[in-house]
């Protein structure tokens, strides 16, 4: 049931303490928080009170449409030159015999195995290969185009990226025009990690830094091009570094408006460099994708993805600001199950997605990469129902 007008304001008006009352009245009336304010909510906000403010700019925004997509994952190598502390691909440079390299013709067979099933998205996102260069990438997007032109090819972080345009001895400007041209359609949200460099250089010193990842963006912006937003979280960062990132990514968005989709990541601990840290909570967790709905007020979409969290988890943030829960992998993607995410062997059907969306009450839309409707499925008699 959608949340009433009366009810949320009755509740910021009950809030005992002054500061999140003041923070609560300025969500009701659409005005931007602060920096501060951001953190105070982190420090002081009970999960319900941010659930209650979080559910009700997401029923503002999209009412109870949630979206998934129909996509799988390609990761073209876990072999990868970096070394963040907290990636189990970053060990496998050292054990070359666990590592994995796909040539083109390997991709285009994982490609083609899609041939006539309603898929339109591909997910393209691996380690950092020595080998891999720019003109490799640019055969294999041109290459999956001329197969399937209307595939969404929605590929490469900016640390993938700038590996390949430095080689190249390209400029960012130069270098995106030249992926765009050969079919990249927009960028997915990874490599962001935390910006601030008081936990980057801990994390991960070696890769792109915050500017580096923002102008790559800026740049697939000012061609025309979207793209997502992560935030790694739950580890060694401090509520104000959640802020911090969030709030580099706000006013990008206020220059460009060339974001989609924020997605806040929890940090898994297994066979990594970082497993002596623990885990969030699952309270913790809900808090962060509430906070990240009310800062983040230009992002159009809040989404959580299902394989990391768990689709019972990624079902129970569908209060908490969330609007969109990705898409129908395939056992595609191997990065999160190999550092422990909830789901060892990803994979969901539409029917397990619709199903999972309308047993809390909302309505399942099917998108596009860049949010088109594809189809309702509110009315759709899912124990009937065969994918294509
Ligand atoms: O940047 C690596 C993360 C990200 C761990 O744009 C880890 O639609 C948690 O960004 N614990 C890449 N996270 C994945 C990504 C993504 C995923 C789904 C959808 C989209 C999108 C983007 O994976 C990396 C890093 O932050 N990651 N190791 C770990 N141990
Ligand atoms: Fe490489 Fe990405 Fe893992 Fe870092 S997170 S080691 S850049 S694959």
């Amino acid at each position: 049931m959608m949340q009433t007008q009366t009810g949320i304001t009755a509740l910021v008006a009950a809030a005992k303490d002054i500061q999140l009352q003041s923070i609560g009245e300025k969500i009701l009336n659409h005005q931007r928080i602060s920096f501060d304010e951001g953190v105070i909510l982190f420090e002081k906000g009970s999960l319900s009170y941010l659930g209650a403010l979080a559910n009700f700019v997401r029923e503002q925004k999209h009412g109870n449409k949630t979206y998934f997509n129909r996509n799988f994952h390609i990761e073209p190598t876990n072999v990868c030159v970096f070394s963040c502390q907290f990636c189990a691909y970053s060990k496998l440079y050292a054990h070359k015999e666990e590592g994995w390299e796909l040539s083109i013709d390997q991709m285009m067979h994982i490609v083609k195995s899609y041939d006539g099933k309603a898929v339109t998205e591909v997910h393209i996102v691996g380690g950092v290969h020595p080998k891999m260069n720019m003109a490799f990438f640019l055969e294999l997007l041109s290459t999956i185009k001329a197969h399937r032109p209307e595939l969404h090819i929605k590929a490469f972080t900016p640390v993938e990226l700038d590996y390949m345009f430095r080689k190249a001895k390209l400029s960012t400007e130069e270098g995106m025009r030249l992926a765009h041209g050969a079919g990249l359609d927009s960028l997915p949200g990874g490599g962001a990690e935390i910006f601030h460099p008081e936990i980057r250089t801990q994390i991960c010193n070696d890769k792109v830094d915050a500017d580096g990842w923002l102008s790559i963006h800026k740049a697939a912006h000012e061609l025309g091009m979207h793209s997502n937003a992560t935030l790694l979280y739950g580890h060694i960062e401090k509520y104000w570094h959640r802020i911090d990132h969030m709030e580099r990514l706000r006013q990008l968005q206020d220059i460009t408006g060339g974001f989609n989709t924020f997605i806040p990541l929890k940090f898994r601990n297994k066979d990594n460099d970082m497993s002596a840290v623990h885990e969030s909570t699952i309270i913790e967790d809900m808090k962060m994708y509430a906070v990240s709905r009310l800062y983040l007020d230009n992002f159009p979409h809040i989404k959580a993805y299902w394989p990391m969290l768990g689709r019972l988890n990624a079902q129970l943030t569908l209060s908490f600001g969330v609007n969109d829960i990705d898409g129908t992998i395939d056992d595609t993607t191997k990065i999160y199950s190999m550092a422990g995410s909830e789901e060892q062997s990803p994979a969901m059907s539409t029917a397990d997605l619709v199903n999972l969306i309308k047993q809390v009450n909302r309505q399942p839309i099917e998108r596009g990469t860049l949010y088109n409707e594809i189809r309702d499925y509110s009315t759709v008699d899912m124990s009937t129902f065969e994918a294509v």
